[in-house]
């Protein structure tokens, strides 16, 4: 969709520190974080709310999140998504946050899986 934001990220229009891409999924850092390494992951096909989006589109999102969590070498962590601006969505891009908590012992030397 032209105008936003999110896939004007997916195209390259805007920058943004990606960690992941495949065909279906881009997964990059939020500009906002509410721990180090938060990130996003984003269906690239363009949809404003989870059921806008066909489940093929989805089927990566998840694992992606998994691998992100697994390449920062973080036990605890919050995934969530939101829906609505009741529910506090933002973005009318559907987004999936993947918000580290590491603690002390795990520290914070993340190793990003990719560029
Ligand atoms: P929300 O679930 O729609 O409330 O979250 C939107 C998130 O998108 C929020 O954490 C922002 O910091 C983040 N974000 C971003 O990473 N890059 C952007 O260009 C914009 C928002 I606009």
């Amino acid at each position: 969709m032209a105008a936003c934001i999110f896939c004007k990220i997916i195209r390259g229009e805007i920058p943004s520190m990606k960690i992941f891409e495949s065909e279906k999924t881009l997964a990059f850092l939020d500009i906002g974080p509410l721990s180090k390494g938060h990130s996003l992951v984003i269906p690239k096909f363009h949809g404003a709310k989870l059921h806008d989006i066909p489940d093929d589109q989805l089927s990566e999102v998840l694992s992606v999140a998994k691998r992100i969590a697994v390449a920062q070498g973080v036990q605890d962590y919050n995934i969530l998504q939101n829906n609505g601006r009741i529910a506090h969505q933002v973005v009318d891009h559907v987004h999936f946050h993947m918000i580290p908590k590491p603690n002390e012992k795990e520290g914070l030397g993340i190793e990003w899986p990719t560029q």
